[in-house]
C-alpha cells in the first residue's frame, strides 16, 4: 500500500494522477500546507526538503520517496513498468521530458503564480519573465505534441507530470488557445477517468466554491516563511 502525503495543488496532483492511472492501491494522508504541516518534524523525516508531495510504501519496508519526478519513477518501477518503456531509447525520451517538467515548466510557472498572483508587490517585469519564459516551455511541448496523443507518443510518466501545470495555466496568466497540439492534449488528457479522479485527490469542494482569494491569502503566507 502506498500512503500519499499530499495537498491539492499541481506537485500532488502528478501522484494522485499516476496513482490512479497505474491503478495502484494508496491511502491519502492530507499535508495541510497553509498551517505549516509539511515544517513539522515528522513530516521532515519522510521528505526532507518539506514539501508535499511524498509516499511511503509499506509493503517495502516503509520506503520514503520525495519530489514529484522521483516518486513518479518509483511507482512506475512497482507498477511493473507500466507508463515507462522498458526500451531503454524510449525510456530516455520519458526520463528527458520529465526532467524537462520538473527543472523547467514546474519551477518557472510556478514562479509565474507566485508573481503574477501571491507576491505583495506588483513586479510587471517579474511576471513578464515568468509567464514568458513558460510560454516559451509550452511551444516546446506544442511543438512535441505534433502528430502525437501524448508526449512520447504513449501515454507516460511524462504526462503525468506535466498536465496537472498546463491545466492551470490560466491561473499563472498564460494563454494557451494559439497553440492547438498543446490544447488539444489537455483537454485529451483531462476526458480520462484517472486524471479526473486524481485531480479531485485530496477531495475538495467544486472549484467554483474555492475562493481564490483565500488561495492567495495561503501561498503569501507561505512564501513569508
Ligand atoms: N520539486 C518539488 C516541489 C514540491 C513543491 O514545491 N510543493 C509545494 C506544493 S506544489 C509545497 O509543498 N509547498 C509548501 C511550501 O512551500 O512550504 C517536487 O516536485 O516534488
Amino acid at each position: 500500500m502506498i500512503e500519499l502525503y499530499t495537498a491539492p495543488t499541481p506537485n500532488g496532483h502528478k501522484i494522485s494522477i499516476a496513482l490512479e492511472e497505474m491503478d495502484l492501491s494508496y491511502e491519502v494522508k492530507l499535508v495541510n500546507i497553509g498551517e505549516g504541516e509539511q515544517k513539522k518534524e515528522e513530516f521532515l523525516a519522510i521528505c526532507p526538503n518539506g514539501r508535499i508531495p511524498a509516499i511511503v510504501d509499506t509493503d517495502n519496508n516503509n520506503f520514503a520517496v520525495f519530489e514529484s519526478g522521483a516518486i513518479l519513477l518509483y511507482l512506475a518501477e512497482i507498477s511493473g513498468g507500466k507508463f515507462l518503456p522498458q526500451d531503454s531509447l524510449k525510456r530516455s525520451e520519458v526520463i528527458q521530458w520529465l526532467m524537462f517538467q520538473m527543472a523547467g515548466v514546474g519551477p518557472m510557472q510556478g514562479q509565474a503564480n507566485v508573481f503574477f498572483r501571491y507576491f505583495p508587490e506588483k513586479l510587471q517585469s517579474a511576471i513578464d519573465r515568468y509567464q514568458n519564459e513558460t510560454k516559451r516551455l509550452y511551444t516546446v511541448l506544442d511543438t512535441q505534441l505534433n502528430g502525437r496523443d501524448f508526449i512520447c507518443d504513449e501515454l507516460t510518466i511524462a504526462d503525468f507530470a506535466t498536465f496537472p501545470w498546463v491545466n492551470i495555466h490560466e491561473w499563472s496568466g498564460v494563454e494557451i488557445s494559439d497553440l492547438k497540439n498543446l490544447s488539444a492534449w489537455v483537454e485529451r488528457c483531462r476526458e480520462r477517468p484517472g486524471f479526473k479522479a486524481g485531480l479531485n485527490v485530496p477531495k475538495r469542494p467544486d472549484r467554483k466554491d474555492v475562493d481564490p482569494e483565500e488561495v492567495k491569502k495561503a501561498a503569501a503566507k507561505m512564501l513569508q516563511k
